[in-house]
């Protein structure tokens, strides 16, 4: 080993004892600071971190991995584990360079020291400290993350040897840091305990939020290998996410059990250097974006992120994909003798249709607009995007006819579709459907505050007159339905404008659809799903959760959406009625009752066995009724839990039908 070596760090740091002491002068004052600082984030810490409920605790380990993705992306680390310890303690581990260790200039703390304590200290050690691409909703930094917690543990080794430092109530530290051995490996690894006194509301991870984050982080940083494991079980459970072709394959993954029309994903990817406002500085934005049609007919595949957080409402790179896709689609339908020269344009919205598309862009400083903040608003983005797709896409064309061909087939069966669609709207309206006279079908309750009142929607006319005798006409409306509805995943659009069950729930719920929904317009603050606890209710449910998806996602987004839990059982006995919501509690109640083996219980085949009494009693009452509330947290996942249940793919339908209560699951409730 090279002398120089054997050097500790402190030696290495401070040359003399006069040094020594300035340092230990300057940390003690700049410690001052430091808890102060840290001390304001605990004091307001919905100011860093939004919200100190179950998704502000999950920050905290979003926080600290994007550290270790920003280093795997300077290309210096390519694993990465994290694990939920017992006790809800979470360790984050990588193989980077390590933390630096030295002494920062300005704060006259070791680089650990001032990542760990200083607020917005970021990633960014003098020169060349690597591209940076944390920082927009989250990237508040692992000082935060420290303030938050009852205790914290850094370990760094970096340089030949092992550094530790560790804080506790909230970022003090118990000691400097310190090299405490030898070491050729290379990494950092922290583990953290958030304070329940900050997230009084929670304190437990919940694995399926961390898998599929994990998950999404692997796809969207190709080559990256990220190992979860959950060791708060008897034996530990590990998955590992690792995504060699990135987003190529996270088009794949959700296009599963889809049927394809190109069979190779498009990808495209290129990077451009931006002088910023300074006029010296120059950065590099980079994008990627990977495409595939399917044969759906729906136009909302397309999934937009910057740096690496979802840009929900899109934005300036979403822009640029539909500039590129019209003027490349349209360019090569004619050229390619598809189209005449002077036939219509195909428009943006027909060749989005069956799109999936991962647009991924890198952006050193990305501003963002839009109610949530979830819009890409640097308008130079447009450009690099459109031309980066423009030219792929173009590429693509060329080079496969075949694929060519049968991507504009569809496309111009999609024009052609919402051309008759387009009439058959028009005819709805002039059939004054209008949007104002309420169904006659629906039961509509008394009360017009939204708040308090609640939209049933029942499967059949008798179970549907049941709820309309059984009700509570101030607050409750009953809508019944007439057996199946559409499933608005396959049928063409004219098609679903023709249906009267559609047209119907839209007229009562009174938001209007799609991109014109309103939620503030809409008449019910609870839309219950009311089905029998059979196949075909199952099926129902589904449907109708399609169509919500599909048609009023935000009433999803908002948890406006319910299903509502009729008992599977009825025991009368001594003159009373009991009942059992699911076997378990069918056999407690036996056991309450003392009942002889054999003694007779009614198992309901559907709502219409109940009468209107019941119904109320069991399923309707506010005050004794469970209701599953149905939300839908990440649109990729639900969107492919939604085709693996509703798509061409026969099986996986089959299979979901039976196992209903994974549905259930997959829809983060
Ligand atoms: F944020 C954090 F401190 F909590 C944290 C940082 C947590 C974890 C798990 C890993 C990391 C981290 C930081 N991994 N790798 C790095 N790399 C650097 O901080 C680093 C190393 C060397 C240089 C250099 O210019 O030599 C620059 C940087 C930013």
């Amino acid at each position: 080993m090279a002398e120089e070596d054997k050097f500790t760090y402190e030696e290495k740091s401070v040359e003399n004892e006069k040094e020594l002491e300035k340092a230990d002068a300057s940390y003690t004052g700049s410690n001052i600071q430091v808890l102060e600082g840290l001390e304001a984030v605990r004091k307001r810490p919905g100011m860093y971190i939004a919200t100190t409920a179950a998704a502000g605790l999950h920050h905290l380990v979003w926080e600290i991995v994007d550290n270790s993705i920003d280093e795997a992306l300077a290309g210096f680390c390519k694993n990465i584990e994290v694990t939920i310890n017992k006790g809800n303690s979470i360790t984050v581990k990588d193989d980077g360079r390590g933390v630096p260790v030295d002494i920062v200039a300005k704060s006259g703390l070791s680089g650990v020291e001032t990542v760990f304590t200083v607020l917005h200290a970021g990633g960014k050690f003098g020169e060349g400290g690597g591209y940076k691409v944390s920082g927009g909703l989250h990237g508040v930094g692992a000082s935060v993350v420290n303030a938050l917690s009852t205790w914290m543990d850094v370990t760094v080794y970096k340089d030949g040897g092992e550094y530790r430092i560790r804080f506790e109530n909230g970022g003090h530290p118990t000691g400097r840091l310190t090299r405490v051995g030898n070491s050729d490996r290379h990494g950092t690894t922290v583990t953290f305990q958030p304070d329940e006194t900050i997230f009084t509301e929670t304190t437990v991870y919940d694995y399926e939020t961390i898998k599929n984050h994990m998950r999404q982080m692997a796809f969207l940083n190709g080559g990256i290998k990220i190992v979860l494991t959950d060791d708060r079980g008897e034996t530990p459970v590990t998955e590992t996410f690792y995504y060699e072709g990135g987003i190529k394959e996270y088009v794949s993954y959700i296009n599963t059990n889809k049927i394809t029309i190109n069979q190779n994903v498009i990808f495209c990817r290129g990077a451009q250097d931006v002088t910023l406002a300074d006029g010296v500085t120059t950065e590099r934005i980079y994008a990627e974006i990977a495409l595939q049609w399917t044969d759906s007919y729906s136009g909302d595949g397309v999934y937009s992120f910057c740096n690496n957080i979802s840009t929900k409402e899109g934005g300036t790179h979403v822009e640029g994909l539909n500039l590129a896709l019209n003027r490349i689609i349209n360019d090569y339908a004619r050229s390619a003798k598809i189209m005449k020269e002077d036939d219509p344009n195909l428009s943006t919205d027909d060749c989005r249709e069956g799109l999936t598309c991962v647009v991924s862009v890198k952006h050193p400083n990305p501003q963002y607009e839009g109610q949530t903040k979830t819009k890409l608003g640097n308008s130079e983005v447009r450009k690099i995007v459109s031309s980066i797709v423009g030219e792929g896409l173009r590429t693509f064309l060329m080079e496969n006819p075949n694929d060519g061909k049968a991507i504009v087939e569809k496309i111009r069966l999609a024009y052609k579709a919402r051309d008759a669609a387009r009439a058959a709207r028009e005819k709805i309206r002039k059939n004054s459907l209008e949007l104002t006279t309420l169904p006659g079908k629906l039961a509509d309750c008394s009360s017009k505050d939204p708040s308090v009142c609640e939209l049933y929607i029942v499967e059949g006319n008798s179970a549907g007159g049941s709820a309309k005798n059984g009700r509570d006409r101030e607050t409750q409306a009953i809508l019944p339905l007439r057996g199946k509805i559409l499933n608005v995943e396959k049928a063409r659009e004219e098609r679903i404008w023709a249906n009267a069950e559609i047209g119907n729930m839209i007229t009562a719920i009174g938001g209007g659809i799609r991109e014109n929904f309103d939620v503030s317009k809409i008449r019910y603050h609870k839309i219950v799903i009311m089905t029998d606890a059979d196949v075909d209710g199952d099926h129902i449910r589904v449907l109708l959760l399609t169509f919500f998806y599909r048609f009023m996602r935000p009433l999803l987004d908002g948890g406006y959406v319910y299903i509502a839990q009729p008992p599977l059982y009825k025991i009368d006995y001594k003159g009373s009625a009991y009942y059992a919501y699911n076997d378990a509690q069918l056999e407690v109640l036996k056991k309450q009752l003392n009942l002889k083996e054999g003694y007779p219980f009614q198992r309901y085949k559907g709502l219409g066995e109940m009468d209107a009494q019941q119904l109320w009693e069991t399923t309707m009452d506010p005050t004794v009724r469970k209701m599953i509330r149905i939300t839908v947290d990440d649109a990729a996942q639900a969107e492919k839990a939604f085709t693996d249940l509703m798509g061409d793919d026969v099986a996986p339908r089959r299979e979901f039908i039976t196992e209903n209560a994974q549905f259930v699951k997959n829809l983060d409730i």
